[in-house]
């Protein structure tokens, strides 16, 4: 039987657009660029020979263009696997769900997402500058707690080698971090030799739970001295950001080819940082734009 999506589950605007991010179905391309900030959806259509749309609703900027005669669709996010929820099923919905009948399109249309961003570095080889393409990610947001088949697509292993090596039970540090692969052929086509591999992990915040401590005291005084310590198969935590488990996460539920990458904009490890980042994640924007 069909499944039939009535209008409080998919809300479609009169114009026909998709409720929060207002874009039509025909505007989305099957290329997708993320980024946090709306301003930097500007940056990346600077890049664009040509624009077919351009739309904004809350914190979500779009634009549809072409770079080098790829059709590209740039969207922000704003901050927060909250929003990554948002605007991956409504993206989703978009590519699979006919807006007329409100049923699933019989075939699936696959969407190639790579999420642009700022990060923190935890190690010594993430010094301030260096581009972190995420082949893995680490998830304290919780957000796929909440849909079915998130064991299948999780690293269980691992993520019970985690929190074993941080020592946290009950609800300290709650909820259960998740580990979810990014896609590997689009890790390897972004990252090439240039860019570490990273593991990172998704934040539900910037502070308490990225390990910085103003006027509160954290939860666990050693959080970070553990991340950064904690080896896996070889791999180790690189950085810290806030949207990249969810946007891995749901990708792989929904069949869609996701990663992200970041520049790190502060070093935890050795404690400096860089405001002045918006011109140089220009090279970042580039660099992605002409791989993906
Ligand atoms: C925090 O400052 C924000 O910066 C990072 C984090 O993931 C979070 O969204 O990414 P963006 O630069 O893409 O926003
Ligand atoms: N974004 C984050 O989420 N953390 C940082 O330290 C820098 C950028």
């Amino acid at each position: 039987m069909k499944k039939y999506f009535p209008s409080s589950e998919l809300i479609i605007n009169e114009d026909g657009s998709v409720f929060h991010l207002h874009v039509k179905p025909e505007w989305l391309a099957d290329k997708v660029i993320l980024v946090g900030d709306p301003g930097r959806v500007a940056l990346v259509a600077s890049h664009f020979e040509s624009r077919e749309c351009e739309v904004e609703s809350r914190e979500f900027r779009t634009i549809t263009g072409t770079y080098q005669g790829k059709r590209i669709t740039v969207v922000s996010t704003g901050i927060g696997c909250d929003n990554i929820d948002i605007v991956m099923n409504e993206l989703d919905a978009l590519a699979n769900i006919d807006f007329q009948t409100r049923e699933v399109k019989p075939q699936l249309r696959q969407l190639q997402v790579v999420r642009i961003g700022t990060c923190g570095g935890l190690q010594p080889n993430t010094p301030v500058g260096t581009f972190i393409c995420s082949a893995k990610s680490i998830g304290f947001d919780g957000l796929l707690n909440f849909y079915a088949g998130r064991n299948a697509v999780c690293d269980l292993a691992m993520e019970r080698a985690f929190l074993n090596h941080m020592g946290w039970t009950g609800n300290l540090c709650a909820p259960a971090p998740y580990v979810i692969d990014a896609d590997a052929e689009l890790v390897e086509r972004i990252a090439r030799q240039d860019m570490v591999r990273g593991v990172t992990i998704a934040a539900g915040g910037f502070f308490g739970p990225q390990g910085r401590e103003l006027r509160i005291p954290l939860a666990d005084p050693r959080q970070n001295e553990k991340i950064e310590q904690f080896e896996y198969q070889g791999m180790h935590i690189t950085n810290f950001e806030m949207e990249s488990s969810a946007l891995a996460g749901l990708s792989r539920l929904l069949g869609h080819k996701a990663t992200t990458v970041c520049m790190v904009i502060a070093n935890r490890l050795i404690k400096e940082a860089n405001t002045g980042y918006k011109n140089t994640i220009d090279t970042l924007i580039q660099t992605v734009l002409d791989r993906v």
